[in-house]
């Protein structure tokens, strides 16, 4: 493992998997994808997948994250990504509390928690999170129905003037837009359509992964 990338202050590119979004494309070969592109974060997110696929597709991508020395992140289920050996697990305001997460999963793992709000944000980080993923930034309801209104970057920037733990923001970001996102202040970026719809998925990875490391340097 790439031990740099345990911490979370090191992430640029978080991407996440998603099967429904573009018909044939399945979480591994997203997760390819996105490894080749440079992506420092995988996160399978399935809400509907049985626990035995979940295991069973968390444990291939468990491998290809091992070989490439990436970060492999569990959505929901901190079941799951404890028994594939991953990286760490993610859950949000309506999943287990962050607090009984956190005792759940060893020390050496991390927590990463999601908010749509700066009260969810601080409980999160209250409740041991390593990282906050802040959004809807932008609209998202074709990847989250239930995604609510944009918060736009207002959000994110109270949200990192409270915080002492990396923000990742999250929601409706691409090419044109993660350049305004990473000034605003997030540490890193979480996408889901920009890779999974994109024609090359390699390539839109490395573009906008590019884009954020331009827009950080900016910053500095
Ligand atoms: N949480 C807040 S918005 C969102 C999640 C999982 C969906 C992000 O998907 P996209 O396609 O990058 O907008
Ligand atoms: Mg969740």
């Amino acid at each position: 493992m790439n031990s740099n990338l345990l911490s979370p202050w090191n992430w640029n590119l978080y991407v996440i998997t998603d099967e429904h979004l573009y018909k044939g494309r399945t979480h591994q070969e997203i997760a390819e994808a996105a490894i080749r592109g440079g992506a420092e974060v995988i996160q399978l997110r399935d809400k509907t997948a049985s626990g035995k696929y979940l295991y069973e597709t968390g444990q291939n991508i468990r491998h290809l994250t091992h070989r490439a020395e990436v970060i492999f992140i569990v959505n929901d289920r901190v079941d799951v990504a404890l028994a594939v050996d991953a990286d760490g697990a993610h859950v949000g305001a309506e999943d287990i509390p962050w607090k009984a997460a956190r005792r759940l999963l060893p020390s050496s793992k991390l927590l990463g928690g999601s908010a749509r709000n700066l009260a969810e944000a601080l409980e999160a980080e209250s409740g041991g999170a390593d990282y906050v993923g802040v959004g809807p930034i932008y609209e998202a309801r074709n990847t989250k129905p239930d995604a609510g209104i944009p918060k736009g970057l207002e959000l994110l920037t109270r949200v990192k003037e409270r915080l002492k733990i990396p923000i990742i923001a999250i929601g409706g970001i691409n090419e044109a837009n993660v350049a305004e996102v990473i000034a605003a202040g997030a540490d890193a970026i979480a996408v889901i359509s920009a890779i999974v719809t994109a024609d090359d998925m390699v390539d839109a990875t490395r573009r906008l992964h590019e884009r954020i490391l331009e827009a950080k340097a900016k910053r500095t």
